[in-house]
C-alpha cells in the first residue's frame, strides 16, 4: 500500500463523513490521520479476523473526538461496510461522535479526555502478568495533557517498565480555544516523559515514513515504555484548515467541501505518481 497516498484517501473519507453528518472534529482528525494510517496498515497486528483474540495488539484512541479518522481507517480495514458511514451521528446509529465499543474494531469508549493512557497501562500490565506478546498503543492529544490523570499514567508506565506500551502525542500545538502554550504550557514534552522513565522519540507526525521508523524503533526498546512525540499540523491536508484553531469542530460549507476535496484528490494523485 502507498501509505502517503492513502493518508489523503482517508482524509477524503473523513471530509465526506463530516460534511454529511454536519458535525465532527475535522482539525484533530486530519492531524492524526497519518498516525492511524501507519498504525493500522503497517505496525499493529489488528484485523477484523483476529479482533476477538486477546493476543492481538490493542489500541486506544484517547483523543476520542477524532473518531471520524478512526471510522475511516476501520472501515477501510473491513471492520464494517461503507454504508455504515452514512449513518454517522444520525439518530439511533451506533456510529456516534466519540468511540464506543459497540462498533466493531473499537475496544475502549473514549471522548472524556485523560483516561486512555491509564487504561492502556492496565492492558500493558495485564500482558506482562499473563506473559502475552501483544503490544498496546494509545494516541493522546496535546491539549489532553493538561489532564492530571495523564501524569499518573506517565509515572506508572515508567515504574512498571512497560516496554510493551507505545504512546503517541499528537503534538499539533492547538486545542479548542487556542494554542497549548497559551492554555497550558507544556514544553518540553520530550524532557518531561524522559524524566518519567520513558524512551522518547520526536518525529514529524504527518510523515508516514518517519512514523513507521519511530514505531519500529519502539518495538526494539527494552525496560521502558516509548513515547512518540508526533509533531503534526492540525487540519493537515487542506490549506485553509491547516493550523487554525477555528477548525477544531467546524463543518465545511458546500464551497469549502468542494475546495477541500479538490486539494485532497490532487495530493492523493501526486503521491501516487
Ligand atoms: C475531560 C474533558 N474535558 C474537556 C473536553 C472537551 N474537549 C474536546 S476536544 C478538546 C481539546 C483537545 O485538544 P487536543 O487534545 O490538543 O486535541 P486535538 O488538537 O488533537 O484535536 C477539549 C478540551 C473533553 N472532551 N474531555
Ligand atoms: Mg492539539
Amino acid at each position: 500500500m502507498n501509505l502517503k497516498a492513502n493518508s489523503y484517501r482517508l482524509r477524503q473519507d473523513i471530509l465526506d463523513i463530516i460534511y454529511r453528518a454536519k458535525t465532527g472534529h475535522i482539525g484533530g482528525d486530519f492531524s492524526v490521520t497519518d498516525i492511524l494510517n501507519v498504525l493500522y496498515n503497517k505496525v499493529m497486528n489488528i484485523t477484523p479476523e483476529n479482533f476477538g483474540s486477546v493476543d492481538r495488539d490493542h489500541f486506544v484512541l484517547s483523543k476520542g473526538h477524532a473518531v471520524e479518522a478512526l471510522y475511516a481507517v476501520l472501515c477501510q480495514k473491513g471492520f464494517f461496510p461503507r454504508e455504515d458511514l452514512l449513518t454517522v451521528s444520525q439518530y439511533g446509529s451506533k456510529y456516534i461522535g466519540h468511540p464506543n465499543n459497540k462498533v466493531n474494531g473499537i475496544e475502549m469508549n473514549s471522548g472524556s479526555l485523560g483516561h486512555g493512557l491509564s487504561v492502556a497501562i492496565g492492558m500493558a500490565l495485564a500482558g506482562k502478568m499473563d506473559k502475552r506478546d501483544y503490544r498496546v498503543y494509545v494516541v493522546m492529544g496535546d491539549g489532553e495533557l493538561a489532564e492530571g490523570s495523564v501524569w499518573e499514567g506517565a509515572m506508572a508506565g515508567g515504574h512498571y517498565k512497560l516496554d510493551n506500551l507505545c504512546a503517541v502525542i499528537d503534538r499539533n500545538h492547538l486545542q479548542i480555544s487556542g494554542t497549548t502554550e497559551y492554555v497550558m504550557n507544556q514544553e518540553s514534552q520530550e524532557e518531561r516523559w524522559a524524566t518519567f522513565g520513558w524512551h522518547v522519540i520526536s518525529v514529524n507526525g504527518n510523515d508516514v515514513d518517519a512514523l513507521e521508523k519511530a514505531f519500529e524503533e519502539a518495538k526494539t526498546v527494552k525496560g521502558k515504555p516509548t513515547m512518540i512525540v508526533a509533531n503534526t499540523t492540525k487540519g493537515c491536508g487542506v490549506s485553509f484548515m491547516a493550523n487554525q484553531a477555528g477548525w477544531h469542530h467546524r463543518v465545511p460549507t458546500a464551497e469549502e467541501y468542494e475546495q477541500g476535496m479538490a486539494e485532497l484528490k490532487a495530493k492523493e494523485m501526486a503521491a501516487n505518481e
